[in-house]
């Protein structure tokens, strides 16, 4: 029989990169690279939130470097590269899990809202992605973590930007994919499903009288475990796609979504 050992799913003494990581997905997933054994280092746009993220990771056993990075910059990206690597060493992972959504009817959409989007949740991505692959080809490996969507799949009213964002973003990782494999790079994504974040609250605000808004009893019952997602459910898939245990799983979207893209939906 092949050696195995459950030691190929420790990240220990690994350098993570995890963008807009002080809250939400990110900081859980943060979290889940740091207990197995990463050092992390993540980025936001303000110094109070760098700061508060910070505390937090704290109260949760994390030692995590952060800084104000605004990742559609990329000067700012490349000198916060510099910066962590002098910190912390090379980068051995990268999450790009930074973005933002506004949900507004298409016609309605202003185009410079729409460019914004996809400035942030689909180039982003690529500034932060160039700017690490030439270091991990010199090292000789690298792993890049892209959190895509339920949109990288499905069109859903109001969310264009974000859903033409999310759609590139998973080709953006067959992409990555395909040019460094040979280079020992693996570049897979997470595409969650609905997950109680701030970024979810709006969809999940409770009715004048405390019952489920209609759109969260919806995606409770598109969902065939019956919940919401919470970032913990994210952790071990993110280890997962960052340890030696993926060597050979490369441009592969991971759907971490109680089920629902294989679910036709709740029949009548
Ligand atoms: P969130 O709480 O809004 O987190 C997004 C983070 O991105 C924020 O903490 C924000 O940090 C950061 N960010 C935004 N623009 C940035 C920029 N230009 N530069 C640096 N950081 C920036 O949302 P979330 O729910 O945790 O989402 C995290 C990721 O998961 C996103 O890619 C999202 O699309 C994806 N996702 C979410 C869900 C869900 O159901 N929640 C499902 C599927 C995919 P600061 O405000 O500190 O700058
Ligand atoms: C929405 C949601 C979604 C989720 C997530 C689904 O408005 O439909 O915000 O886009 O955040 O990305 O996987």
């Amino acid at each position: 029989m092949a050696d195995f050992s459950m030691d190929q799913f420790r990240l220990d003494g690994k350098v993570a990169v995890v963008t807009g990581a002080s809250d939400g997905i990110g900081f859980g997933i943060a979290c889940g690279l740091a207990y197995a054994g990463a050092k992390i280092a993540f980025n936001s746009r303000s110094q109070e939130k760098v700061d508060q993220a910070i505390a937090r990771y704290k109260e949760k056993g994390v030692e995590a470097v952060g800084h104000v990075c605004d990742v559609t910059d990329e000067e700012a990206f490349k000198a916060y590269v510099k910066l962590i690597e002098e910190e912390l060493g090379p980068i051995d992972i990268l999450v790009n899990n930074a973005a933002i959504i506004k949900r507004v009817p298409m016609t309605e959409m202003d185009v410079a809202d729409f460019r914004k989007i996809i400035d942030t949740d689909l180039n982003a991505p690529f500034i932060c992605s160039k700017t690490v692959i030439p270091g991990m080809i010199e090292r000789g490996h690298g792993k890049i973590i892209n959190i895509c969507s339920m949109m990288s799949e499905l069109g859903r009213e109001t969310v264009a930007a974000y859903a033409a964002a999310k759609g590139g973003l998973k080709m953006l990782t067959r992409n990555i994919c395909s040019e460094y494999g040979g280079a020992n790079i693996q570049c897979n994504a997470i595409g969650p499903g609905y997950i109680a974040t701030k970024q979810t609250a709006p969809l999940r605000e409770r009715q004048p009288d405390g019952s489920r808004s209609p759109f969260d009893q919806f995606i409770v019952s598109k969902t065939p475990a019956g919940r919401w997602g919470d970032v913990e459910d994210l952790m071990g898939p993110a280890v997962f796609l960052a340890s030696d245990a993926s060597n050979f799983v490369n441009g592969h979207i991971l759907y971490v979504d109680g089920g629902i893209l294989a679910y036709i939906g709740k029949q009548p």
